[in-house]
């Protein structure tokens, strides 16, 4: 199979930052090359050197970056079906604590299950992912709570990129929760932090993240984790102003976060730290509508102060069981008011900026072909529909 291809009979939204109307090319061409784009542009401009790779005609699909989801908890045992269940029937959360629920069951499935559990039930998440066209996925650990258990969540993690077509990039979340029965400090320093130390010996951290919360992490107790993620190199990111305001935005803000995550209660001085810092921030809509939120982010404020907005699916057990992408494009939209425009730009250029990656998300020259092509017109389609997938074909890292 030849390594170089001539993709044409396409329209390209290329998403190229500053490029007007998503950087919009009608009968267009990519060249791709070992893995890379090597040109784009209208296929009447097409270069002659370019000219030469195996061509791919499509029937007038629209391509854009492969999807980049990036804030999952994809890695868990069981599922809260039930509790969901209890709580329709008007369960309250007490009555649902005290049959085991919440986080904590979660927690309970994720150290009874085995890595190979795990991860069987991680690759059927993956690959409804992979079906959206998704090309990088984060995933984080946090329902361990035991050194053993969150090394055991992060390899799985590491497994899935070597059985699919699919780059993975993992977050240490020991600090999530305070573990049933335990006080949050100690569990800090005797749990999390040590944790931390050897998942990264094992080179299985490619960030550090926290959950920031009246029930989760104070400031204080997240700063100590974001001092020794600083001491090892790796960079940062918080769930924070979810659910309150605690000042975990301005804390993450100060580290030089990659991204902060859900911010709805976010004010005017969290935007602008977040400005500063030049952190993203990643909106979670499918957490918001599961718990009926009504605060919504300050989509507004961001967008005054640049603060570039990402948008994932957060898919976990509890808050936000989604597996769509798309669907996640088109709450964003709906519920939030981003633009189609934006919440395309949320799934590729911001999501690869908050993993810290500049070789994706965008279409252009010397970046990795990651690419989706769909049965679509014009982008704007992609949030529109709603549980709608028009994937036509997936191009990962210029494997057609
Ligand atoms: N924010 C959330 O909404 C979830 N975790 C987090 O940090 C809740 C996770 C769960 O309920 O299992
Ligand atoms: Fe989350």
């Amino acid at each position: 199979m030849s390594s170089s291809h001539l993709i044409s009979g396409i329209s390209i939204a290329t998403m190229v930052g500053g490029q007007a109307d998503y950087g919009l090319i009608r009968d267009a061409a990519i060249a791709v090359g070992d893995g890379c784009i090597r040109w784009v542009g209208p296929l009447a401009d097409l270069p002659a050197e370019h000219a030469k790779g195996e061509p791919i005609v499509f029937d007038g699909q629209l391509v854009t970056p492969a999807p980049i989801d990036c804030h999952t908890h994809l890695v868990h045992g069981g599922n809260r079906a039930l509790e969901f269940e209890m709580r329709l029937n008007g369960a309250s959360y007490e009555q649902v604590a005290r049959a085991g629920g919440g986080i904590v069951s979660t927690v309970t499935a994720t150290r009874a299950a085995s890595a190979e559990e795990l991860l069987a039930s991680a690759l059927v998440r993956v690959d409804a992912l992979i079906a959206e066209g998704v090309a990088t996925v984060e995933i984080k650990s946090g329902y361990g709570l035991d050194v053993e258990t969150e090394l055991k969540m992060l390899r799985v993690a590491r497994q899935i990129a070597k059985l699919r077509p699919v780059e993975v990039k993992t977050s240490f979340l020991g600090a999530h929760a305070v573990p049933a029965g335990a006080d949050a400090d100690r569990y800090i320093d005797d749990i999390c932090l040590p944790a931390l130390e050897q998942a990264h010996a094992e080179g299985l951290v490619d960030a550090v993240d926290g959950f920031c919360e009246n029930i989760a992490f104070s400031p204080d107790q997240i700063e100590r984790v974001f001092k020794l993620a600083n001491s090892l190199g790796l960079g940062v990111k918080l769930h924070a102003e979810q659910l309150s305001h605690l000042g975990g935005t301005r804390l993450a803000a100060r580290y030089g976060a990659m991204s902060v995550d859900h911010v709805e209660y976010a004010n005017g001085e969290d935007a602008a730290a977040l400005a500063k810092s030049g952190s993203v921030a990643v909106l979670l809509p499918g957490a918001f509508y599961t718990l009926r939120e009504t605060q919504v982010p300050p989509v507004a404020m961001f967008r005054k102060h640049g603060v570039p907005m990402a948008v994932a699916t957060d898919w976990n057990p509890g808050s936000s069981p989604m597996g769509s992408v798309l669907l996640a494009m088109n709450m964003a939209a709906t519920l939030f008011r981003l633009t189609p425009e934006e919440t395309l730009a949320g799934t590729t250029r911001i999501a690869a900026r908050a993993l810290g990656l500049s070789d994706r998300g965008t279409i252009q020259p010397g970046q990795r072909a990651d690419l989706a092509v769909w049965d679509i017109d014009h982008p704007a389609e992609l949030a529109y529909r709603i549980g709608v997938n028009p994937l036509h074909r997936r191009i990962f890292a210029g494997r057609i």
